[in-house]
């Protein structure tokens, strides 16, 4: 009888391990998105200028900017509810909270988070003129 306990046990023990180390490894997994700040051609746009993500799953967040100025990716309310990983850009690494990220013309930038929490996040430039002149996103974090 006892035996049987301890045998039940084991098991019982044996696929919560299991079932954790596949949690695990689903949460490595890592989506990558691209978004470009402005365009070749100079206008005040994201491109993409909405973009998904499913609450709990990790991304990198690609970011470039192809454009002749500089500009922001200002999402402040995202960033709150989002776990942020790090921030890569010319091989420095950024550890902990972002709130803006500032990309200079041909600057490239890896941000690497999980979105916590569902809902409509607003994206802007936060350049003088660029949110007016339409330089504007938005972002959607779904439920699990
Ligand atoms: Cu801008």
């Amino acid at each position: 009888m006892k035996q049987k306990i301890l045998g039940l046990l084991f098991t019982v023990l044996l696929s919560c391990c299991l079932m954790n180390m596949s949690n695990t490894l689903a949460a490595t997994e890592t989506i990558e998105v691209n978004v470009s700040l402005g365009n070749e051609s100079g206008e005040l746009v994201f491109v993409p200028n909405h973009l998904e993500f499913v609450a709990g799953k990790k991304y990198k967040l690609k970011l470039d900017n192809p454009s002749p100025t500089k500009h922001y990716f200002t999402s402040k309310d995202f960033a709150d509810a989002s776990w942020t990983q790090k921030v890569e850009a010319a091989k420095v690494e950024i550890k902990g909270a972002i709130h803006e990220l500032e990309l200079k013309p041909s600057a490239e930038a890896e941000w690497v988070l999980v979105p916590m929490k569902p809902g409509n996040y607003e994206l802007h430039c936060s350049i003088s003129g660029h949110t007016e002149a339409g330089m504007v996103g938005e972002i959607v974090v779904m439920s699990e």
